[in-house]
């Protein structure tokens, strides 16, 4: 098979691509990434020579460009990771994320539609899902929660969401959604909350926390993710949705207290600023229909996970001071220069 992977030079596609070309050596896998500041090839060194695999710069929204590679490349399937993610930057400026999260799928399916596909899948988020209040630990997303958004950022996901569906009911494209919750492993940019917490504690900077800190994430090890895409791939229905989470919900004070913990520096780091505009509560996915169509649940424990996570950081300090010192600067001092 022939997989096109978007936004592969980025945090969950790289580890997907990885994950894939281990499980899948038969398969061949497309690269197309735009290398936005969010994206790195150096991520992809290991794998760039591999036989069956290829990197292309190039944008989801360029249409002719992308129907170019279909028409070389034939693909049997298309994932689809490339997006805008960082939810803060999608306050700031919104139109970046309406134009790649929702016309970069657009122009996607529409090659999917013009030279045959045996899948599309669409990588979202459970921020489509809005927030849950921090009172009721009973209530979960799951697939049939109404879309509620927050953010630019989840808007424009729901949106792509939506057209995802009209593209499988109008042209019958077969295609899947997942909806996944807060991933962290290695390779996440540090504007993220667990790299950034742990870049800045190494440099003994101010560690920033939005609002009280007492939001709620349902943290997922990326791993867990790519595998949970690999078997809808497989064994997924057409046209459905499947809610990917941890199970494994925590507020963010006490990530950050436990980030300090284990590097051994002073909670006195921590400084409160100003909280996040629509700051969304709390998130927390009901994994109960992929764990019971297709058996999937999170293999790997918090504890582990972030042992892992932090031990990555501290040993590939040059792939992520390199973006530090970069032009990423210009956008912390924007975003925290003010706050703290
Ligand atoms: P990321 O920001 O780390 O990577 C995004 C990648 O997409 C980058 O390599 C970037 O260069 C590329 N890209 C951006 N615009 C592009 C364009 N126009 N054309 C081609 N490539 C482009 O993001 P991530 O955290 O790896 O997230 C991947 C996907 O998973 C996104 O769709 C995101 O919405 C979704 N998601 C992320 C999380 C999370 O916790 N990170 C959770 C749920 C869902
Ligand atoms: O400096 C910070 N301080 C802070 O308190 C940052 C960057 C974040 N936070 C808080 C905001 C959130 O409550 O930490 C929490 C996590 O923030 P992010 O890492 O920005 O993630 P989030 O907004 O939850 O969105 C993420 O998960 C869902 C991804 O960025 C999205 O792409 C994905 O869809």
């Amino acid at each position: 098979m022939t997989i096109i992977v978007t936004g592969g030079a980025g945090f969950i596609g790289s580890n997907f691509i990885f994950h894939m070309l281990k499980e899948h050596p038969e398969d061949r896998i497309i690269c197309l990434d735009k290398l936005t500041y969010a994206g790195n090839l150096s991520t992809l060194k290991g794998v760039m020579d591999l036989p069956n695999f290829r990197f292309v710069k190039m944008d989801i929204c360029d249409r002719e460009a992308v129907y170019g590679l279909f028409e070389e490349e034939h693909p049997d399937v298309v994932v689809n990771f490339a997006a805008e993610s960082h939810v803060d930057r999608s306050i700031a400026n919104p139109e970046i994320f309406l134009e790649t999260n929702i016309i970069g799928t657009a122009v996607l399916m529409d090659a999917c539609r013009k030279y045959g596909i045996e899948r599309y899948h669409q990588v979202s988020t459970d921020e489509v899902y809005g927030d849950l209040p921090l009172d009721r630990p009973d209530l979960f997303f799951t697939e049939k929660t109404p879309l509620h958004t927050s953010s630019p950022y989840s808007s424009s996901k729901a949106s792509a969401d939506l057209l995802v569906g009209a593209y499988h009911r109008t042209y019958g494209l077969p295609v899947t959604i997942s909806r996944c919750s807060n991933n962290y492993g290695p390779y996440q940019f540090p504007e993220k909350l667990i790299p950034l917490m742990i870049a800045n504690a190494l440099a003994d900077k101010p560690l920033p926390v939005y609002g009280d800190g007492k939001n709620v994430r349902d943290w997922l090890y990326v791993e867990d993710h790519c595998k949970a895409i690999d078997l809808i791939l497989q064994h997924g229905r057409a046209g459905e949705v499947y809610n990917i989470g941890g199970h494994n919900e925590m507020g963010n004070i006490d990530i950050v207290k436990l980030i300090c913990k284990a590097l051994g520096k002073p909670e006195s780091l921590i400084t409160y600023v100003q909280d996040r505009k629509g700051h969304d509560r709390r998130y927390a996915i009901d994994p109960a229909k992929i764990h019971g169509e297709l058996g999937w649940l999170p293999e790997t424990k918090f504890a582990d996970g972030i042992k892992k996570t932090i031990e990555w950081y501290l040993t590939h300090k040059d792939w992520w001071e390199e973006i530090v010192s970069g032009e990423y600067q210009t956008y912390y001092e924007k975003m925290y220069g003010g706050k703290m």
